[in-house]
């Protein structure tokens, strides 16, 4: 772990109650693509976390409390124009975080976090719910009809591959439906978070409605939220053996959850593919965010009479990439998010070899001769040759790589791609478009994407099935998330 030359190192603090506070301990906050010191962040212990719920009730209490959907609505878009005046701030503190290029967290990360907040800000003004009229067998007639009311407080627990688009997925909907948050990020990349509420403050957020407590998970701040007896749902995502961890904690006070979790995707690409669609999607699917997203294809099946030319062409895609500083332009590759994690993917390449694979490209760590070799980038690799029982076929890595094993009838394909514990994720490649409806209806996920990848409309249903998670947020299913219906039956 290095200090940045003739830097001032950051503080990032806690916002307790709308009021940036410092901590007892603190961590350093590093930055993945020179392993330099960026900030020491303030670790919020259990009193403070204490407080940051109370915080949250007082305002559900009071003003937040007070206020209607449509003025609710108004707010959120004002934390969304917040982001967007900030815009260049929020870049630089998630490329800083997270290692991601420049051009990536311009394009994706910040646009969708003022967009999360602009959607379920128009959505929850137009959401009515059901009613019905009630005739029961001797005669006597009722209305029916649900109300949508808060949650309460909402403890909302994040990662750091999209630090601040999938804080915001929540905090959004949170909100829009009335409730107060707790927040806490990925001790990994905590300076979105605290970012967001100056965005908050701009906005005009009453105290209370948004805070953040920075730490770890166990024995830190986010196991005392998930057992906080006053937190009344938590939300998180994660890896799926934390969110089995989080299960545990919130027995005993019987909290709703929702869970995004792991993925160990399929990308299925059919011979009768646009052959170069389907290469430039498939990469995408592979690498970006240096494949540090949950919906990466880890597992790619191609029909074997283009198996040989797609691996050929998606072998020229991985080594085309440009690994580099996040901050220059031209880098579409950055470093993974940590050392310890880089060791984790490393340790998957070995033993990628060890099950058996023949390597196609990369398989190891690259190298600059400057300051980036203190950081924590691998090569984007790819592997074939591995059977479908191999762990590398198996496990979750979270890294630039995939392994690409042929096929040769659809029902065939569609065993492959079912073929795991998880289910979050598909994409189809093929210019049949009803072999298209007919493989992506067969896929045992959350979503599938034919002839495309993780284009995204936030008022679709987005979760996993399996080891991928519980529920599904998006749209109108984060609103009856977030909300507790009161059904109101009236006799007539
Ligand atoms: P992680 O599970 O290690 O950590 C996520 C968060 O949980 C962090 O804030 C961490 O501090 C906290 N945490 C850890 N242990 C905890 C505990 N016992 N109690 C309470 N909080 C705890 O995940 P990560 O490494 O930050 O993120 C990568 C993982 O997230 C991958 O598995 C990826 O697939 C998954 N992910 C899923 C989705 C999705 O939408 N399904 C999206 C992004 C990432
Ligand atoms: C996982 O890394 C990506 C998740 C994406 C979303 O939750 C989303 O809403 O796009």
């Amino acid at each position: 772990m290095r200090k940045p030359a003739g830097d001032l190192v950051k503080r990032i603090q806690n916002y307790i109650d709308g009021r940036f506070v410092s901590g007892k301990r603190e961590f350093a906050d590093i930055n993945p693509a020179d392993g330099t010191v960026i900030a020491q962040v303030a670790e919020a212990d259990q009193a403070q976390v204490d407080e940051a719920v109370h915080s949250a009730r007082r305002t559900l209490l009071g003003e937040w409390g007070r206020i209607g959907v449509g003025e609710r609505a108004s707010r959120l878009h004002r934390v969304a124009d917040a982001i967007e005046k900030r815009f260049d701030c929020f870049v630089q503190a998630e490329v800083a975080d997270t290692g991601k290029p420049v051009s990536l967290a311009s394009r994706l990360d910040v646009p969708r976090a003022a967009a999360n907040f602009r959607v379920f800000a128009d959505l929850v003004k137009m959401a009515g719910l059901e009613s019905f009229q009630t005739e029961t067998p001797d005669g006597t007639h009722a209305l029916n009809y649900a109300v949508r009311k808060p949650l309460g407080v909402v403890g909302i627990i994040t990662p750091w591959n999209l630090p601040l688009l999938l804080l915001t997925w929540k905090v959004a909907p949170a909100l829009a439906c009335g409730n107060a948050v707790v927040v806490k990020p990925s001790e990994e990349t905590p300076a979105t978070a605290a970012l967001l509420a100056e965005a908050m403050q701009d906005a005009g957020t009453p105290n209370g409605v948004y805070n953040v407590v920075h730490g770890f998970g166990p024995d830190s701040a986010g196991q005392f939220l998930t057992q906080h007896d006053d937190v009344d749902a938590i939300t998180f995502t994660g890896e799926s053996k934390t969110g089995a961890a989080i299960m545990k904690a919130v027995a005993p006070t019987v909290k709703p959850v929702s869970f995004e979790l792991g993925g160990k995707n399929a990308a299925v690409v059919f011979a009768d593919c646009n052959f170069e669609e389907a290469v430039r999607g498939v990469a995408d699917g592979v690498f970006l965010n240096t494949g540090q997203v949950c919906l990466c294809a880890e597992r790619v099946y191609v029909e074997r009479k283009i198996f040989s030319s797609f691996v050929e062409a998606l072998k020229r895609k991985a080594e085309s990439l440009h690994p580099g500083h996040p901050s220059d332009p031209k880098t579409d590759l950055g470093p993974l998010i940590s050392s310890q994690h880089r060791e984790k993917v490393l340790s998957y390449y070995k033993l990628a070899g060890e099950e058996g694979a023949t390597l196609i490209t990369g398989g190891g760590v690259t190298k600059f001769g400057d300051n980036r070799d203190q950081g924590f980038y691998v090569q984007p690799t790819i592997y074939t040759g591995l059977p479908e029982s191999a762990r590398c076929v198996k496990e979750e890595i979270f890294g630039p790589v995939c392994h690409i094993a042929p096929f040769d009838t659809e029902e065939e394909a569609i065993v492959m791609a079912n073929d795991t514990d998880y289910g979050l994720a598909a994409s189809i490649w093929t210019s049949d478009l009803k072999r298209g409806h007919r493989v992506a209806q067969q896929m045992k996920v959350g979503i599938t994407w034919v002839n495309c990848w993780f284009l995204r409309d936030l008022r679709t249903p987005f979760g996993g099935a399996g080891l991928s998670g519980i529920g599904r947020e998006g749209g109108m299913h984060s609103l009856n998330f977030y909300s507790e219906l009161n059904n109101i039956c009236i006799r007539l």
